[in-house]
Parts: C-alpha cells; structure tokens; sequence
C-alpha cells in the first residue's frame, strides 16, 4: 500500500488485536456460567464466544478516522442524538421567546449538564451580547459607583464553584396530579455547572457599601430585563458574577457573558445577560414578582418571599424514559439518582421499594457539595415483582423532602412553585416505569 506508515501500523495493530481477542475466547471457554461471580452485577452477562461484536473487525478501525482538524469545536457522537433538551405546550405561554426547554436529567452522568443541554427560562427570548458592548454599571447606595467592562470584570480574583440552578416551576403541572410519563418534563427545568467568576463580596468590599444598603436589584439586558431583588445579606453571603460555565465561556442561552448566580435560591433571581446591580434600602418589586413568585397558603395568604429551593431528590434510573423492560428477574440493578437542597448540602437519601412505606438508605456518590446535584445510588437484586420506588433527601439544615400530603397542608394545592414532595414511580412486572403519587405514607 503506497501512502502511509499510518496504515501499516493500523493494520498490524488490528492482527494483534484479532489474536489477543480469539485467545481470550479460548481460554474464557473453560469458565461455565455459575464459576462467574455471583456478586459481580454482571454475573448473568457470558462472553459469547461467537459474538460478531468482538471477533470481527469493526469498519471504523478498516479505515482511518476524521483528521484531527474536522471538528475545531467538538460535537456529541451522532448516536447521542437523543440526548438533547426539549419543550412542552404546558410550559409554553404561546410562544417560544417567552417559554423553556427542558434538560435531559435522565440521560445525564454525574453532577454537571454539559454546556449544550443546561435548561433554558427565557421571558423575551435569548439576547447576543456583544461582550465588547458589554457593560456592567454598580450604582445606588454604594460608596464608589462604578462601570465596568469585561475586561475589568475579569480583574478581580475568580472563583470556580460548582452549583445547580433551579426554576421554581420545575414540575408545577404535577400539583394537579401526574401530568407527564417522563422524567425530562417533570424535573427538567434545573441543571448544574461548574460556575467561574468573581464573589459579589470580592467587588462589594472593593466598592464599600452605604449602610442602609439592605437590597439589591439586578436586571439584564435583555428583551425582558428580568428584574429581581434580593437582599443585600444573600449578596455578600455566595452570590456569584459569573462568566464561565463549565470551563468556557457562558452559553448565549445562559447568559452570555456575564450573569448572577445565586446559588440554592429560585432560578429567576439568577438573573443572565446582567447590566446592573443597584443597592437601596428598598425592595425593587416587578408586577411578575409579587403576583407570582410567591407561595400561596392554605390560609389564602401568600408567602411573599419565598426564594430557598428547598430539599428535593428524584430516582433517575429508573425512570420512565429508563425502565427496567430489559431487565431479568434476578438481576443486580442499580438504582441511581439525584439530590439537591438550597440550603445546603445533602445529608443522606433513603429509598423506598413499597410507596414509602418502608425505607432503606442509599449512599451517595462522588463529590457531595452544598447546593450542588448529589448522586445517590442503591444496588439491588430485583425480584421481578411490582414495586412503588420512591426517593426521600435530607440535608445539613434539618430539612427531609415531605410526602405530597404533607406538602400540600403546609401550602395548599393552589401552588405552582417550590414542588419538591417525594416522586413515585411505579415498577411493572414488565418492568415498565410510570410517574404516579403517593400522597401518605404510612410512616412519613
Ligand atoms: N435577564 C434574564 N435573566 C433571567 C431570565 C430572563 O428571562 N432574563 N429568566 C430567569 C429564570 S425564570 C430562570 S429559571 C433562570 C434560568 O436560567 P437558564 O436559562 O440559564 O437555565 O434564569 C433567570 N434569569
Ligand atoms: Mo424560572
């Protein structure tokens, strides 16, 4: 073959590999099934000898793959497809500016969304800002007003800190009862990243703050503004102007380049596209913000400030997008999922088998950090009969994540926001998955 040495190492390297794969079948031959290890998950799983899969060569390995330089900016593998955000018509107020596309949480691996696929709450469409336009303006009852540029942003010391966002709508529909078979619409309206930026604190203390400055008001720059106070307390505690997501710039649709975290607190307090931060020593209220963002009582009266997401989890594997069809009775299983709590961090997470009835504890996975998603993973040998498989998360503040029913005589059934009761599904025989609620549990 003229050309390339390339070619003649590929070739020989797949020779080896051939040898080495049919002498690995020779020898795993002599194991019967049962000298498998029976604690090993994948016990039932035997090496067939005559598996095309691993005997033949694979076409992708025949011929040289893309040149390096195909692809200056990386995409997902064209079979990952699949794995991409999506809207609903029951979140949708008529258009797609003012709306939200969901995150593929059931698909997701660990504690971060990848850039592509963090969920999207617009209310007048993504803005693309010009970051030499930019511009960020501190003012109100601050003793140094300022304007800054991106650059002189980026001057302060960073930080790089691991977060979730949530939208306080995420599952609303399902106060009236199970409205999807699927977890991205239940649950889809929160994501996590790695966020780097500068402490609101670090530029505050720069700037000097006037003593009655007791709120701040952030606004974006965008078709909607979206403008939010918040007390000025939160804002020196872990507020956050940030940057970068993930360990490249913001995505456009995440605020591009610059927005407000405000880590555990209602997603639309984390304002994108961020212009202005003014201190006063009054609450700055948008019509939206008192009519809506408020939890309503069974008592009538409205919360008003109700900002915490509070103690939530919800068991991604299973789930409706992820049964268990394929699954053999008597398989090791494990049941993997996601924790999270405003307040803090993740404490532990029980699981339950028969709709809450009876719990056992699950360990949490990998890094565990406050108001970040936690992991939490069960193994277990399913049976093949039905089961009511619920998850319950508590956290370093004392909170437990409340049954339906207790949920709704604390606030009513009026409440769309802030839903964080226990989710259900139920397991078939066939092992399919279905979103119902359980509203008592016999031991809460
Ligand atoms: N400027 C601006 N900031 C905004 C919004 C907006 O429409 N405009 N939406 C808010 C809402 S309601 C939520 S839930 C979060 C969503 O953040 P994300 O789109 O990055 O997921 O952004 C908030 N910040
Ligand atoms: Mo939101």
């Amino acid at each position: 073959m003229k050309n390339s040495k390339v070619l003649e190492i590929k070739e020989n390297s797949n020779a080896v590999q051939t040898t080495t794969r049919r002498e690995f079948f020779k020898k795993t031959a002599i194991y019967s099934a049962g000298a498998l290890s029976a604690a090993s998950v994948l016990s039932p799983v035997l090496a067939k000898a005559d598996d095309p899969a691993i005997i033949n060569d694979a076409p992708w390995g025949q011929k040289l793959g893309d040149p390096v330089d195909k692809n200056l900016y990386g995409v997902p593998s064209p079979y990952e497809h699949n794995n991409i955000r999506r809207t609903h018509d029951l979140f949708s107020s008529g258009d797609s500016y003012a709306s939200v596309s969901m995150c593929p949480i059931h698909e997701s691996e660990g504690i971060i969304t990848p850039n592509g696929l963090f969920f999207t709450r617009d209310h007048g469409g993504t803005a693309h800002v010009d970051p030499n336009e930019w511009r960020l303006m501190i003012h109100g009852k601050v003793k140094k007003e300022i304007v800054l540029t991106l650059d002189d942003l980026k001057k302060y010391p960073s930080e790089t800190r691991i977060y979730f966002i949530e939208c306080p709508a995420n599952g609303s529909p399902e106060w009236r009862g199970p409205q999807f078979n699927s977890l991205q619409f239940m649950k889809g309206l929160m994501s996590a990243a790695q966020w780097t930026g500068v402490m609101l604190k670090t530029i505050l203390d720069d700037l000097g703050l006037e003593k009655d400055a007791v709120w701040m008001l952030a606004e974006g720059s965008d078709n909607a503004s979206n403008p939010r106070s918040i007390p000025v307390e939160k804002a020196l505690d872990d507020v956050m102007v940030v940057w970068g997501q993930n360990g490249e710039a913001l995505r456009p649709e995440q605020g591009y380049p610059v927005r407000l975290i405000v880590p555990g607190w209602e997603g639309n307090v984390n304002t994108k596209w961020l212009r202005r931060l003014e201190f006063s020593d009054k609450p700055w209220h948008s019509k939206e913000e008192t009519s809506k963002y408020t939890m309503l009582q069974k008592s009538g009266k409205a919360i008003r400030y109700f900002w915490v997401n509070e103690v939530n989890s919800v068991i991604t594997s299973p789930c409706p997008e992820k049964p268990w069809t394929n699954l053999k009775k008597g398989e090791l299983v494990e049941i993997e999922g996601l924790a999270w709590s405003g307040h803090g961090t993740i404490k532990g997470v029980d699981i339950s088998f028969d709709g809450g009835d009876n719990w056992v504890e699950a360990k949490l996975k990998g890094l565990v950090l406050p108001k970040s998603w936690t992991r939490f993973s069960y193994v277990m040998r399913w049976n093949g009969k039905p089961l009511l498989l619920a998850s319950r998360s508590y956290d370093d503040f004392g909170n437990i994540q409340p049954t339906i029913d207790q949920e709704t005589s604390a606030v009513g059934v009026e409440s769309v926001y802030h839903r964080n009761a226990i989710v259900t599904w139920e397991i078939t025989e066939k092992g399919e998955c279905n979103n119902v609620q359980i509203r008592k549990h016999k031991k809460a």
